[in-house]
């Protein structure tokens, strides 16, 4: 073993060591405030700090992979290969007599480089500092292979340093790096078991968003192993080509431009698909920001203008022609705008939106240049851009004119609630919750088991139109999807006005069989595509009626799926009652139903979140997209499964 690294006062045990452990007991005392909740989404928000970390030192080139392991006892683990922690005392003045491993992990926001070098991420709850990790882990090891050495630093619960940095070893040749091993505090978080679909999912988006990072990912858990490793050469070209690959691409090239100024660039790239959705997905620092921001609009406007002065210029659009909007333009676009700014400013409900103005001009000035010039060197893709715009300018004013129907139509039914809708008594948005319930029957228990004070049931029957592949007047014609608009009561598409929704809560109930499973996700993808704020800014939610129910003494428990049961028989080996299992909502009687549904002390709801809405999005086409046979694979390796949509 080598000599420790030198340390002053060893043992010793000052007055800053105790504002440190404030600053963590402050973290442990209100979580949310540091990773967002103490569910799942915060649980894995601790994964995504760390492996920030390491992207930042791949960002500032010294680091080339990183690696993701869920360990079999619970733990995770990151390594990457950057220059590791430096194992020196900290150069500030407060940390003075401080390894720098130590500071990192214990003085919240000193994750940092002091340099000030790079692009230091501050926004929202992102950046918040590995020691965020720490205070919420029940042990945490810090290792750094640096200048030859392996050093070492161990802390208990709640980030109380276990000793000192210690060298345990030499590093192997060459090696750099560093490795942070933790456990979440099981006394912190609701569930401490990591989703392996929801770590993968964000380590490929920071992949394809860090071009030429290797990303590697181990589940170590007996019964889940698995391994996959990410790398793009192309970055985000290669994002574009994957959302793009379950759908037909309008042409093989996708555009790509970047361009930068002093302490800011961007970078996009963008292709077109014979569809008719708009795959809009923006970035700040590698962070999504589902409700976009300044970067979207500087692109949205350029674009809008590029295009229109190209369909100019060519004669593609003539001297008494309007000018195409910028939803024609966008119709079917799948692009990928990324920003890197020192300084990012994040507003909005979910902090997801980018509200620096420099960043909308660059942006802005970048795509009309460059977007520019790539048109006019690219004629016949920018010909099929234009044409296909004109087809979506016909299409949307036939929609126009659907829409214009609905609304004489129900201006004639009184007050414009549809038929089929059973109110609640409130009028205060905030406090009303609107069922959509599966079938007529479900929807009569539904209407005897609800409070008719809160809660309203819409009945939905049969299988409302796949919106993915239908153009919206086609879709404005379904009944189901009528009533589902009014009922809402916030209008449709590019006019959703989220502030007009009648009811906070919109909850889905449908069957747990194969259907329900269907109609579900039918659903949600018309909330997604077509009432996207309802979706980002989290007013969806999931309901989870039982599957199985049985008699434990003289009580009834409900139990939701084969997972929970086996929970349960674990719990109870000598269980001898029967199990039933609901087969449809409609075997449930009514206060049943209430009770383990919609009662609001005794349900669970879940939440679809928009976060990851760029992930969702591939989910969703992948599902309802036109290549079957990719549908057929998605379809039966995530049968039954609608947690994707948890996180
Ligand atoms: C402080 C200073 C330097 C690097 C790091 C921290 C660092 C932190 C983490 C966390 C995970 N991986 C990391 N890699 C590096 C700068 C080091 C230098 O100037 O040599």
């Amino acid at each position: 073993m080598s000599e420790p690294t030198p340390q002053s006062d060893r043992g010793s045990y000052g007055a800053g060591d105790i504002t440190i452990l404030e600053g963590l007991e402050a973290v442990r005392k209100r979580p949310g405030m540091y990773v967002g909740s103490t569910g799942a989404a915060g649980l894995h928000h601790l994964i995504w700090e760390v492996v920030d970390n390491s992207v930042d030192e791949a960002m500032a080139g010294h680091c080339t992979r990183i690696e993701v392991a869920l360990l079999a006892d619970g733990g995770c683990r990151v390594s990457d290969n950057g220059r590791g922690i430096p194992p020196e005392n900290h150069p500030h003045r407060q940390h003075r007599n401080k390894s720098t491993i130590e500071v990192v992990l214990t003085v919240l926001h000193a994750g940092g480089k002091f340099g000030g070098s790079g692009y230091k991420v501050s926004g929202g709850l992102h950046g918040v500092g590995v020691s965020v990790v720490n205070a919420l882990s029940g042990r945490l090891v810090a290792e750094v292979y640096r200048d030859g050495n392996h050093h070492r630093m161990e802390f208990a619960k709640g980030g109380k340093p276990q000793g000192k940095v210690e060298v345990v070893g030499k590093a192997p040749r060459g090696r750099t790096g560093t490795t942070i091993t933790f456990w979440p505090d099981a006394t912190v978080f609701d569930d401490v078991e990591f989703r392996a679909q929801t770590v993968l999912e964000r380590l490929q988006m920071m992949a394809f968003l860090n071009k030429g990072l290797e990303i590697r990912f181990k589940d170590e858990r007996p019964g889940h192993e698995q391994e996959m490793a990410y790398r793009y050469g192309g970055g985000i070209v290669d994002f574009v080509r994957h959302l793009n690959a379950s759908k037909e691409a309008l042409f093989k090239k996708v555009a790509s431009f970047e361009q930068s100024e002093e302490d800011q660039e961007v970078e996009v790239a963008l292709q077109w698909n014979t569809g008719f959705n708009e795959g809009l997905h923006s970035f700040a620092n590698g962070i999504a920001t589902a409700e976009g921001g300044m970067h979207e609009e500087g692109f949205k406007k350029a674009l809008t203008n590029v295009v229109n002065r190209y369909a100019r210029a060519k004669g593609l659009l003539k001297e008494k022609d309007d000018n195409l909007s910028g939803e024609d333009i966008r119709e079917g676009l799948t692009a990928i705008i990324t920003v890197r700014l020192r300084d990012p400013q994040f507003e909005g409900q979910t902090k997801a939106k980018l509200g620096n103005v420099s960043t909308r001009s660059l942006v802005e000035r970048a795509t009309n240049d460059k977007l520019g010039t790539w048109l006019e060197e690219h004629p016949s893709e920018a010909r099929q851009v234009v044409q296909k715009a004109l087809q979506a300018s016909r299409a949307r004013s036939a929609a126009r004119q659907a829409r214009d129907l609905i609304r004489r139509k129900s201006a004639l039914e009184g007050a414009g609630m549809p038929g089929k809708l059973r109110d609640c008594q409130t009028r205060n948005a905030r406090e009303a919750e609107l069922f959509i319930v599966e079938g007529d029957s479900a929807g009569g228990s539904a209407v005897q088991a609800r409070d008719p004070a809160f809660q309203a049931i819409l009945p939905i029957r049969g299988k409302i139109l796949n919106v993915e592949r239908a153009r919206i007047d086609r879709m404005l014609k379904n009944a189901e999807v009528q009533a589902l608009i009014a009922a809402i009561g916030a209008g449709v598409g590019e006019e959703f006005d989220v502030s007009k929704i009648r009811y906070h809560k919109v909850c889905l109930l449908t069957d747990a069989d194969v259907d329900g499973s269907h109609i579900r996700t039918l659903l949600l993808t018309f909330f997604y595509r077509q009432m996207t704020d309802l979706v980002a800014q989290g007013h969806v939610y999931v309901c989870q009626p039982p599957l199985y129910s049985t008699l434990v003494g003289k009580e009834r428990e409900y139990i939701k799926d084969d997972a929970a049961k086996a929970r349960f028989l674990a719990e109870h080996p000598n269980h001898k009652a029967d199990f039933t299992r609901f087969k449809g909502l409609g075997e449930m009687d009514f206060d049943e139903l209430g009770e383990t549904t919609m009662d609001r002390t005794k349900r669970t709801l879940l939440q679809v979140s928009g976060e990851q809405a760029a992930i969702a999005d591939e989910v969703f086409s992948i599902l309802m997209g036109e290549d079957v046979e990719l549908r057929k694979h998605f379809i039966t390796t995530n049968a039954a499964d609608v947690r994707f949509l948890d996180i």
